[in-house]
């Protein structure tokens, strides 16, 4: 007779990030996450510290189009003093090669065939406004300004950047926010509004 031993020790992996998808936080906190792990179990040696994790800090987009096609994904984590805004395409060839332009707005909202708060003509997601300004910032760029997207041959897009420019409670006012992606750069599509998405816990 043959037992398994090791079946046991084969642990999944799952990655920490994973379990902050989901949170509801909203609570506006300035504080970094600097709250000790409670532990009573003695189990635990005391020179293991934890990999410290964007729990509760963490805030997703999903972008779609002005026809309500899926777009991409974006996640927002802080720590360490920046945000780290991650952005990959879900759906390939809705965005169309080149360097797009990718801003927070000030507004989280995206309609289509919206009119700005300035009010004009209605457009794709105008309600969203203008380019976030963090509080007291006004120059240009804008607090809001992020590093372009660009868009692959085969219509997808992946972007890792950091900035430090806005916090987290910049985010999630009472207006809250939304991350635009607008056309392809250099052609006269450049301005319009291709995918909002909603800046949130989920
Ligand atoms: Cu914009």
């Amino acid at each position: 007779m043959r037992r398994i031993t090791g079946a046991a020790a084969i642990v999944v992996g799952l990655p920490v990030l994973a379990a902050t998808a989901c949170s509801p936080e909203q609570n506006p906190s300035s504080e970094p996450g600097t709250t000790p792990e409670v532990k009573t179990a003695a189990s635990a040696p005391a020179s293991s510290e934890a990999v410290s994790a964007p729990t509760g800090e963490s805030l997703t987009a999903h972008l779609k189009a002005a026809d309500g096609r899926d777009v991409a994904t974006a996640t927002f984590e802080f720590a360490g003093g920046y945000v780290t805004v991650t952005v990959k395409t879900v759906t390939a060839g809705i965005l169309l090669p080149g360097f797009h332009g990718l801003h927070v707005h000030e507004i989280g909202k995206c309609e289509p065939n919206s009119v700005a708060p300035i009010p004009g003509p209605p457009g794709n997601f105008l309600s969203a406004g203008g380019h976030l300004q963090a509080p007291g910032h006004t120059e240009k760029p804008e607090s809001g300004n992020l590093t372009s997207l660009e868009v692959r041959q085969d219509g997808s897009a992946y972007l890792v950047t950091t900035t430090d420019t806005f916090t987290r409670d910049d985010l999630i006012g009472p207006n809250k926010a939304a991350l635009i992606v607008h056309g392809a750069e250099f052609t006269d599509a450049a301005p319009d509004r291709v995918a909002c998405g909603v800046i949130g816990a989920d």
